[in-house]
This record gives structure tokens, sequence and C-alpha cells, in this order.
């Protein structure tokens, strides 16, 4: 891992230490904010363009101090300075009690395009618009609630499946055109015309049982996408439903490959998306 994880605490949280970021390094975020925001004008979802407008970010890396004030007034959730990745249990425990772990680090210059782990401006750009959505915040954390049961019942695979296709490369339609909310498009710029705009590429209705058993990669454009209706369907999606029967089901048979249909399943149909014939 790249993070120095040698001040962190119990809980993995570390100072954010705002004076250690070099003036190259803001300057970068400007450019890697410039890029992402012009292109989420066009693609990225209501919901995302509001809280960027509130949290008001585009100059520097973000002070989470600052931010944390905006957050709170809107949704109670906070930020706290982590090294990076960090265990499942404390993660969970995070979101469970309202606080979004957030990468300190900015990723290198010849880096801009593309990085597996998060950082700064994956974490801080693609996540944290969506937590003053007072939805989306209920929905992370009941997701973050749901953590001990997958991890008791041996189906965490399952449930960091769900995570993926919503928190990290969700879709919503919103007046007949797909836009993203998930971080992991809005802080890629390949992946945010691709996932939006691809003829090509499969595009389901979003179903918790279903994404719950398909697999994905970490390391190219996702091959299937799941398209929610609005935000209020994430949150019914998690409280309505009992995981414990469908972890028993499906917890020990392989997935279903990433790009796979199975048979009878209708793809999400009104793919209309907002790349018209004439703005390229
Ligand atoms: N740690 N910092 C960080 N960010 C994540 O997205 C993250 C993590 N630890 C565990 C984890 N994600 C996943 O295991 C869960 O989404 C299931
Ligand atoms: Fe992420």
């Amino acid at each position: 891992m790249r993070g120095d994880y040698t001040r962190a605490d119990a809980d993995y949280i570390v100072p954010q230490d705002r004076a250690s970021y070099t003036p190259a390094m803001h300057d970068r975020w400007r450019r890697l904010h410039a890029r992402q925001r012009a292109l989420a004008e066009r693609d990225a979802a209501s919901a995302v363009l509001a809280g960027l407008d509130r949290l008001d970010c585009a100059a520097a890396i973000p002070d989470f101090r600052a931010a944390n004030r905006i957050i709170g007034d809107a949704t109670g959730w906070q930020l706290v300075a982590v090294p990076g990745f960090i265990p499942d249990e404390t993660f969970f425990a995070h979101l469970a009690a309202r606080r979004f772990p957030v990468t300190r680090w900015l990723r290198e210059e010849h880096e801009l395009d593309y990085l597996v782990e998060p950082d700064v401006f994956h974490d801080f750009f693609g996540h944290v618009p969506m937590l003053l959505d007072p939805r989306f915040a209920d929905f992370l954390q009941a997701y973050g609630r749901a953590g001990e049961r997958a991890m008791a019942m041996d189906a965490l695979p399952m449930l960091a499946r769900l995570y993926w296709y919503t928190v990290e490369f969700g879709l919503i339609a919103e007046g007949g055109k797909l836009k993203a909310y998930g971080a992991g498009i809005l802080s890629s710029a390949g992946e945010t015309v691709f996932s939006t705009a691809d003829p090509q590429v499969l595009r389901l209705p979003f179903d918790p049982a279903r994404i719950m058993r398909t697999d994905y990669g970490i390391d190219a454009f996702q091959r299937c996408y799941f398209v929610i209706e609005s935000m209020e369907q994430l949150v019914d999606g998690l409280v309505s439903l009992d995981f414990g029967p469908i972890y028993e089901a499906w917890r020990h048979e392989p997935p279903i490959p990433a790009g796979a249909l199975l048979p009878g399943e209708a793809l999400w149909a009104n793919a209309i998306s907002d790349h018209g014939r004439n703005d390229g």
C-alpha cells in the first residue's frame, strides 16, 4: 500500500496534514477537477452537480475540516482522513457511524488518467458530493450496517459487489437520460463517457440480488452497469430486502460473469444517453 500507515490510530484515522501538500499538488488537483467537472456537466447525476457546487473545491486540494461543516449541516456525515485502503470491518464501522474515509495522498503526474487504488481525488471528487444527498447518505450508512452480517455469513464478496455496482459504478436515469453517480466513473475521464454513451455495453435495471451475484473487474472499464430510476430505489433496495436468504442461496456459487446476460433477462430499455448525434 502506498499510504503511510505508521501514524494511523486504531480506526486508521490520520491527520489530513494539509500543510504538507505542495503547490504542484494543488495545481494537479485543479487540473483534475477542471477536466472531470466539465465532463460531469453533461454526464453526472443532478445530485453530483449540486454537491460539487456546494463543496466549492475547484481551486485546491480541499480542507477536510472546512468540508465537514458543509457535509455535517447537510446530512450529518463527516470525513476522516485515512492512509488508503483500510480493513473491511473498519471501513464498514466508519460508514455505519456516518464517517466517510478519505485517502489523504494525491496521485502522481503520470497517473492522471488511471489508478487502481483510491487517492484523495477519487475519494473526494468521486464520493463526497453524493454524501450531501440525504437519500444516498442513508443508503451508505445502511450499507455500512450490513457489513457485520455479511462477514459473519461468509458472504462479503456479495455485499462488496453491491458497493461496486452502486457507490462506485452506479448509473441513474434522469429524464430518460443516463447519468453517472458512481465515484469510479466520476473520477475517470474515459469511463464517464464510456459508461453513459457506449451503445454496446450491458446496462441492466437495478436488482440487488442480481448485483450481488455479478462478478466485476478492477483494471478496465466495466462490462456491465446497473441503472437506478431514483435514489429512493437504492434505499428501498437495502431496507426492504432481507439479504440473509440471498447470501444463503448464492454465496457458494460462482458469480455471473460481468458481461453475461442470463436467459430471459431484459436490458435496461430506455437507454438514451445525453450524447446526441450533434454534440459528439
Ligand atoms: N478502504 N479506504 C478504503 N476505501 C474503500 O473503498 C474500501 C476500503 N476498505 C474496504 C473496502 N473498501 C471494501 O472491502 C468494501 O467496499 C466492501
Ligand atoms: Fe471509491
